[in-house]
């Protein structure tokens, strides 16, 4: 075994030993201080910290090769645009996809999602048509179908979830049949965790000769992936939230379908050829491309997915898990707490969603910003899951590979202040 610390980024996947202390010296805002204490950062269901091999990455592209890509025939533009088709064939090798043809960059998952509803929904979804989509999901996987419905006339369903956060597999059984045309679902609630049973769902809606679309936002940073076995037609998530830079999103498609389907937007580099009175589309994956992309930031990404397969994603989720089971054993006793999210923790991520008895979730977050504690607090863009569960808004902890018992230990010191210092909850 190599030295802990030293970063070979010509490991096997999974070679690295999973040595947190070395982990969190690859972090440098790890060593933070915030309001006198050390940063406890829990955060990362919102994005995920950055180790120095992405945040050099960024640097040494602009300082040694920062040119246009697809367009030059000089040294630096093909430098350029080597890095980035590198990090194109990373992205297909981590989601296990059959060609970089089927990789497409965007921002975020919002626009990858908003790129399938466009272009695929726009063109294959006629009126009446449904579209299945879950109460669990982020407003990122509603709201682009509330517009498509509203223009096109495409019918809504929701899958419903019960208390717990887990989905009505029962209801879903009736809801997908003849008329689904599309199932958009998540493959985790950034808002409680649930892991949702793909398998079934996936096979249901293809027996029904529906397209599927799973919003891979806070699943891919945390589980493995591949898509041969996951059997989906679309795949969507963001670099940000897998320690990868802001600003690069993924969209993953059949590629007999992103064949199918028209140009998202209109411009450069996504064109084979332009006249006066039209134009023909360049082949994929840069179809979907228009436009100069966030060249340093895709580049960076590459040095993420190679941090990220250098432990193994088995890893990754063995150790959220242990500290998942670590944080609810010890929160679930607090006085005035409550959890939300599947109890069966084999269904769930490392999210954490809870209340304080008597303290709205913004104060609890204040308070525990004073202890350096970096929690996300509010209805985390599922407003949905809030009107369910007949609360305005939660308390968020969301953990990635180089938390530790430690910070949970302090995450709950500081909920047992909070609730003494608001005074209500019986401590
Ligand atoms: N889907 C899910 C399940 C998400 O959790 C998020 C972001 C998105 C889509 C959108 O991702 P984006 O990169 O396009 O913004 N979730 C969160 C969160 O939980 N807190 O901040 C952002």
């Amino acid at each position: 075994m190599s030295t802990p610390h030293v970063y070979d980024p010509d490991a096997a996947a999974g070679e690295r030993e999973f040595n947190l202390e070395s982990i969190r010296r690859d972090f440098p805002v790890l060593r933070r201080e915030v309001n006198g204490r050390p940063l406890v950062y829990l955060d990362n269901a919102a994005t995920s910290q950055k180790p120095v091999q992405v945040i050099a990455e960024i640097t040494r592209y602009y300082r040694d090769f920062n040119a246009n890509i697809h367009r030059g025939v000089h040294t630096l533009s093909q430098e350029a645009t080597d890095a980035y088709e590198a990090t194109r064939e990373k992205v297909r090798a981590f989601i296990n996809g059959y060609h970089t043809a089927e990789i497409v960059f965007t921002r975020n998952t919002t626009e990858s999602i908003n790129l399938v509803a466009h272009s695929y929904g726009r063109t294959f979804l006629q009126p009446g048509d449904e579209v299945v989509i879950s109460e669990l999901e982020h407003h990122s996987n509603i709201v682009p179908w509330q517009m498509l419905r509203d223009e096109r006339g495409i019918v809504l369903r929701y899958i419903p979830m019960f208390d717990d956060g887990t989905l009505d597999l029962a209801e879903a059984r009736r809801l997908i049949g003849p008329r689904t045309k599309l199932l958009a679902i998540t493959q985790m609630s950034n808002a409680l965790g649930t892991i949702v049973p793909l398998e079934e769902l996936i096979e249901l809606a293809h027996r029904n000769g529906a397209v599927v679309l799973v919003d891979g936002a806070q699943s891919v940073p945390h589980l493995p992936t591949d898509v041969r076995a996951l059997g989906a037609d679309f795949l969507a998530f963001s670099a940000h939230k897998m320690l990868g830079p802001t600003g690069v999103g993924v969209l993953w498609g059949r590629r007999e379908l992103l064949e199918a389907m028209p140009p998202f937007l209109g411009g450069g580099d996504m064109i084979l050829t332009v006249s006066m009175e039209q134009s023909t589309w360049n082949e994929l994956p840069y179809k979907f491309e228009a436009g100069t992309p966030n060249i340093a930031d895709v580049v960076a990404f590459g040095k993420a997915l190679d941090y990220l397969q250098s432990f193994g994603m088995d890893q990754i989720r063995r150790h959220e898990r242990e500290l998942l089971q670590y944080a609810v054993t010890k929160l679930v006793d607090l006085p005035g707490i409550t959890l939300y999210g599947p109890t069966d923790l084999d269904q769930r991520g490392g999210v954490v969603s809870f209340g304080l008895e008597g303290v709205h979730p913004h104060d609890i977050g204040q308070v525990l910003d004073t202890h350096g504690v970096a929690i996300r607090t509010g209805h985390h863009c599922a407003q949905p899951v809030m009107t369910h569960l007949h609360i305005p808004a939660t308390a968020r902890a969301s953990f990635y590979m180089y938390n530790t018992t430690d910070e949970v230990d302090a995450l709950a010191e500081a909920i047992t202040e909070a609730a003494r210092f608001f005074g209500h909850a019986r401590v």
